[in-house]
């Protein structure tokens, strides 16, 4: 091989890398196990193989960072790389926990709601915290590792670069890593980076650590937002209304309700396919099966909640609108004005109140309640008698007895109510379900013996499992709603009363519980293999679907129907206001009796329809009829949708722009 080719000396050019290598051994150390944890978490938790844009990314970040260690003495550049290389390990440790819990990436502006976890107590450190989540730890090791190794070989005494020099070329090869990366980015990219809700998607293609620099810069946003962008986001937004709002039509159930009580259960964790359960023979929830039979039951509702779980969906629930991109509305965006439920009845005489056997801090309940509209909160201490805890606070069946007098005493004096009943008792982790429900999950079965006799045999099926303990806690809450329903009636409560029950969102089981519930083997006592002709898979799309929630209204002469329609906790609010009398102009849900195809938009921009279930976060769908077809626009017309909605409803909690609008009478008349 020449050594030299048109004036380049190539022998020159190798000894200057293998000297770089032999000088900067440590910085290299440090870029490579940063990149390599940042690779971790997007293989450990999105699956992601191989990706060469956030490596280049993360590189390009890290170089960067590391580039200003040149400034230090070689002895203390091994201080700066464990600093930064501890706080590396931190934000993969975090995120990889965050990730199991919510399926998505930490936040800073989410430090306040996840303080709210403190209070989830060991449900955190059962279903939270993984080992693998502690696996990011090696990088810290490998630091140590290097360190120690160069220290001894006294190479660290011996490093000698000139500072400045060595800062601004490591900072140009930083640049240059930057513009490769740059160069590959598309205009979705930018897009989606500059709005920052769908974080699976920025991980994946900016990699772990511009994601969080850029997550620092969006929370800071709202904070001064008011200072910042006010004018183009109040412009789309009444824009929006003025294109899409349209009056609510009349159909079979207008206005029959008129004039009764509203009373809504939040059934806890409550998933729908429970109503479909049975061991043995006997129901998991008999109770709330007999009144979707008996009532109104919308058998494919979704939750739409976010990161602020059961805040976030009594939020939306109550005024049609989504959750925030960033935060949470009960923590940062719970003093904005919204129209709700509680104020759009009260405003027809109703009293609204709502209950809760937990602390009325959580979750920010007790102001984000009033600032709903809701007159009063009975919680925890104040209002209740803690004579019987299982697992967050006070047991569903004792919060439920003792709410039935206030209710009658609220119904006493006055003309009429709005009531939520906020059930705490099924929150994960069920730890202690057993010393209070022995609802049996076992596998009973028979056989016959040598002399032809039959043996009752039984096998622990889902005993002992997380997914069974959740089974006996819903057994548990249908029994207390069971309860709760018998006593308003003995007291002449249900008379004049119709009763709506909503799942606030899925339990957050984990999808290695259903592969047992679906092929456990009751013979050899384990779970079938996955070759086995009988073995029932559950892939991404039939968790999510799986994760829908129960809706049910009903009243003692409601007259039976089921509707599967596709609907989500955002129509709630125009279909009770349709057979109430209410009408929000700033609901984003649909009446679902007024509606010839419905979407169901998720907070990270997921949306399904009867169609199809279509995962924006990775731009690939699912037919939930393999016999249909969708054609391209379809598609692009929803994740339209789908953006624009969640846009408008985080500018209306962000930039408070229904008060604003309202203060400055604003194009959209009447407001509420
Ligand atoms: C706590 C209860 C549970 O009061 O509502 O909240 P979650 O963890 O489901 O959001
Ligand atoms: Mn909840």
């Amino acid at each position: 091989m020449k050594e030299k080719v048109k004036g380049i000396n190539f022998n020159k050019i190798k000894n200057r890398i293998v000297r770089y290598f032999k000088h900067n051994i440590l910085f290299i150390v440090f870029v490579l196990t940063s990149v390599g944890n940042s690779s971790l978490l997007r293989f450990l938790t999105l699956k992601n193989y191989f990706e060469i844009k956030p490596v280049l990314a993360d590189t390009a970040v890290v170089i960067i960072i590391g580039a200003f260690s040149y400034f230090l003495k070689p002895k203390k550049r091994f201080a700066y790389y464990m600093i930064f290389g501890c706080i590396f390990t931190f934000l993969c440790i975090v995120n990889s926990m965050y990730y199991t819990n919510y399926l998505s990436f930490a936040s800073v502006s989410l430090l306040s709601t996840s303080l709210q976890v403190i209070d989830v107590g060991d449900a955190v450190v059962k279903n939270v915290m993984e080992i693998k989540d502690f696996s990011y730890l090696w990088q810290v090791f490998a630091l140590i590792f290097a360190y120690k190794a160069l220290k001894k070989k006294k190479k660290i005494v011996n490093a000698h670069e000139v500072k400045k020099v060595k800062v601004i070329h490591t900072l140009i090869a930083g640049l240059v890593f930057l513009g490769m990366f740059i160069s590959t980015l598309t205009s979705l990219d930018i897009g989606r980076l500059s709005k920052q809700w769908n974080r699976e998607y920025i991980v994946m293609k900016f990699g772990l650590y511009t994601y969080q620099l850029n997550d620092i810069v969006s929370s800071i946003k709202p904070q001064i937002s008011g200072m910042f962008g006010y004018d183009e986001h109040a412009k789309t937004f009444r824009e929006y209304y003025e294109k899409n709002y349209k009056e609510p039509e009349q159909n079979k159930y207008t206005n029959i309700f008129e004039g009764k009580n509203l009373l809504v259960i939040h059934a806890e964790s409550v998933q729908n396919f429970t109503l479909n359960t049975s061991f043995n023979g006997v129901d998991v929830a008999p109770t709330l099966k007999r009144l979707a039979n008996e009532g109104l039951y919308f058998s494919n509702f979704y939750a739409q909640e976010s990161v602020g779980t059961s805040s976030d969906s009594e939020f939306t629930f109550n005024s049609s609108l989504l959750p925030a991109s960033s935060g949470t509305v009960s923590i940062n965006y719970w003093d904005r004005e919204y129209v709700t439920i509680p104020k759009l009845l009260g405003e027809k005489g109703y009293y609204a109140f709502s209950m809760h056997g937990n602390n009325g801090t959580f979750w920010n309940r007790a102001n984000f309640h009033s600032s709903y509209g809701y007159k009063k909160f009975y919680n925890y201490k104040t209002d209740f008698n803690i004579d019987e805890t299982i697992g967050l606070g006070l047991s569903d069946k004792s919060f439920f007895k003792q709410a039935v007098p206030k209710i009658k005493d609220i119904t006493e004096k006055n003309q009429n109510y709005y009531g939520t009943l906020i059930m705490l008792t099924n929150h994960t982790p069920w730890s202690d379900i057993d010393d209070f429900s022995d609802y049996a999950v076992d596998y009973k079965y028979e056989e016959t013996d040598d002399e032809g006799n039959t043996v009752q045999k039984s096998a622990p099926y889902m005993e002992d499992t997380i997914l069974g303990r959740y089974f006996k806690s819903v057994h548990y809450a249908d029994e207390a709603i069971d309860q709760l329903i018998n006593d308003l009636d003995k007291e002449g409560l249900l008379d004049n009363t119709v009763i709506a029950i909503y799942g606030d969102h899925d339990a957050k089981i984990k999808k290695s519980e259903y592969l047992r519930y679906y092929n456990y083997d009751y013979l050899t006592d384990s779970v079938k293999d996955s070759d086995d002709p009988t073995y029932v898979d559950m892939d991404y799309y039939d968790y999510e679907l799986n994760r829908k929630v129960p809706f049910i209204i009903w009243s003692k002469d409601i007259e039976h129907e089921e509707v599967s329609k596709v609907m989500g906790m955002y129509d709630v609010l125009p279909t009770l206001g349709n057979m109430f009398g209410f009408n929000s102009k700033y609901a984003l849900g649909h009446d679902i009796f007024s509606i010839d195809e419905n979407v169901v938009i998720f907070p990270g921009a997921n949306w399904l329809t009867d169609k199809m279930y279509y995962n924006q976060q990775k731009s690939e769908g699912k037919l939930l009829d393999s016999n249909e077809t969708v054609s391209v626009d379809y598609i692009e017309k929803y994740c339209k949708l789908a953006e624009e909605e969640l846009s408008i409803s985080n500018s209306i909690e962000v930039y408070d722009l229904i008060r604003k609008t309202k203060e400055s009478q604003s194009v959209i008349e009447g407001g509420y």
